[in-house]
């Protein structure tokens, strides 16, 4: 048994943002698929109808380049679009002939009043990074992108508030505000490409929910706009407000089904100053329960992150990206990282702990890194594990919430299930949320594994009382499970305030909400 304390090679982490502008397809990754190839979305699934909205049409383009004056804010040419008709899984894709380039609240307000009174439906995109097919049009909607809606508004250095525009890149934000020593609540993989306005529309959860919750607690306001163009401000920044009904909530998770959120204030806390970062190996998914408990005990207020994964998720770094684990073979791994604002304190603590874990045999072998870029490239195991998928061909992605306990046993189910019919079964996820992230493979869709896998897993979830979508939202290719997770009673409300709010149903429709 040993502790490294110095990560011994380089990884490299294709997910580091671009900064200092947000022009931002997803370029970082590399997926192996080209989009052309990709089935459209309405052959794939025949059975479904297009909703009774208009054909865009000559005139609608000419009052949309009236409106969007400026090179490059109205793509109506068939290879500039095919990228925001394609979602990043290239599992999706749509046939929109027009993407629109707001930069302003008003510029959105007139598209959105435009769309409805014309009844021309409309998919909102951020930086497609979404996993369930949610940003992508299903037929021919119109693509808003809030590519533009760039602009860091304000920032309130004591109360940590940060005001910007909907479009303004995650990984941005968190290198901006890094000036002011402060760091944003959230983090994630897709952070060198995905959009404030996406993390608030999808109620991103990521690698810090643990240490600083969901965003329903971190996004204090946001201002956005209704399906017929009205403009709903609820930019509080405030911490405490209690005046009637908190509107805001209702758009943090709706998928762009409400509307689009063109700004938001979003409560940042302070940067930590001490961040460590163990990677360990433990023989068995119990083991990773146990040293989550004790490490909760033990890190207490420093415990930042609890991530785990399986050998198998370590074979997609090492097969398909070429990277290497810091430590020996095991069958299962643990990420554990500490944020504090003292870093002897936080050593000390980290180090007992360590200590306690091995002698207790829990841990088997484990490296603790301190240095910013050998922090990143452990995280970068831990990050890349989907974007490692992709190079097996087609990813069969599952997001689930279930009790910590039950947790794996899924994984272990559905490798004997699926067998040989598919590349690989992996799980991994953040442990400390009770979130599963389950994937299978194989090199190209087979509709025979798709029912092989649902609604099995839908109902396995479901049989534990756990969540079907537990961060990346329903979106396209969830919709029709919500009631595995949601009573009837709920939809019911959840259909009648979609009616209430956007009764042409012009917004993301056949998404969320399922078919009536
Ligand atoms: P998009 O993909 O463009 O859109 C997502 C949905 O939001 C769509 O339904 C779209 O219509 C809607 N939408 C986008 N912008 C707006 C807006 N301004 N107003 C209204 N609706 C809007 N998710 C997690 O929760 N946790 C993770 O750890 C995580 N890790 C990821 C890692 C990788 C490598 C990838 C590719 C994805 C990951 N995701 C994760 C999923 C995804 O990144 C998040 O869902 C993210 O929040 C989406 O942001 P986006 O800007 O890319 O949104
Ligand atoms: C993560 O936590 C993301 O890495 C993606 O939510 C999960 O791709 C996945 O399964
Ligand atoms: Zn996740």
């Amino acid at each position: 048994m040993r502790i490294h304390f110095l990560f011994p090679r380089a990884c490299s982490y294709l997910t580091k943002p671009r900064m200092r502008h947000a022009s931002n397809r997803c370029r970082s990754f590399h997926c192996t698929v080209p989009i052309r190839s990709v089935e459209l979305t309405k052959v794939r699934y025949p059975n479904l109808k297009r909703g009774p909205f208009s054909i865009l049409g000559d005139a609608d383009v000419q009052f949309f380049e009236r409106l969007l004056s400026g090179a490059g804010r109205v793509l109506a040419d068939a290879s500039e679009i095919e990228g925001y008709n394609t979602d990043w899984l290239k599992t999706c894709r749509g046939s929109s002939e027009l993407v629109l380039r707001p930069k302003t609240t008003e510029e959105v307000s007139a598209i959105l009043n435009y769309c409805n009174t014309r009844r021309l439906a409309v998919v909102p995109q951020g930086g497609n990074t979404g996993l369930v097919g949610g940003s992508v049009p299903v037929f021919d909607e119109v693509v808003v992108s809030t590519q533009l809606l760039n602009k860091i508004i304000s920032l309130d250095e004591l109360s940590g508030t940060l005001v910007c525009q909907s479009g303004c890149v995650l990984g941005y934000m968190e290198e901006y505000i890094a000036d002011y020593n402060l760091t944003i609540p959230l983090d994630l993989g897709a952070k060198g490409s995905c959009h404030i306005g996406g993390n608030i529309a999808t109620n991103a959860g990521g690698v810090r929910l643990l240490r600083y919750g969901s965003l329903h607690g971190s996004i204090l306001g946001l201002e956005a706009v209704l399906p017929n163009g009205e403009i709903l401000d609820c930019m509080s920044t405030l911490r405490k407000d209690n005046t009637g009904y908190d509107l805001k909530q209702l758009f943090i998770g709706s998928e762009g089904t409400l509307g689009i959120v063109t700004a938001a204030s979003v409560l940042c806390p302070q940067k930590p100053s001490a961040v460590s970062v163990a990677f360990l190996g433990c023989e068995s998914f119990a083991r990773v329960l146990d040293i989550y408990k004790e490490a909760k005990g033990m890190l207490a207020e420093i415990l930042s992150a609890y991530e785990f994964l399986d050998e198998a998720s370590v074979a997609v770094n090492k097969e398909n990206l070429r990277m290497a684990s810091p430590i020996g073979d095991f069958p299962f791994y643990i990420l554990i990282e500490t944020s504090g604002s003292n870093g002897d304190h936080d050593e000390e603590k980290l180090n007992t702990f360590l200590e306690t874990m091995m002698s207790s045999g829990l841990v088997l072998d484990g490296t603790v890194v301190t240095e910013t870029s050998k922090i990143k490239d452990i995280w970068s195991l831990r990050e890349r594990v989907a974007e490692g998928l992709l190079h097996d061909g087609y990813c069969y992605k599952y997001d689930v919430s279930l009790p910590q306990a039950k947790f794996y046993d899924l994984v272990v189910d559905m490798r004997e299930r699926l067998g040989t019919s598919v590349i690989r079964v992996v799980g991994y996820g953040h442990v400390g949320d009770g979130n599963l992230h389950l994937n299978m493979t194989s090199p190209t869709y087979s509709p025979e594994v798709m029912s092989d896998i649902e609604p099995f897993v839908y109902d396995w979830v479901s049989k534990y009382n756990g969540s079907i979508s537990a961060e990346h939202g329903l979106g396209f290719k969830k919709r029709n499970f919500i009631y595995h997770s949601k009573s009837k009673s709920a939809v019911s409300l959840m259909q009648q305030l979609k009616r209430s709010i956007d009764p042409n149903g012009i917004m993301n429709p056949y998404k969320v909400l399922p078919e009536e």
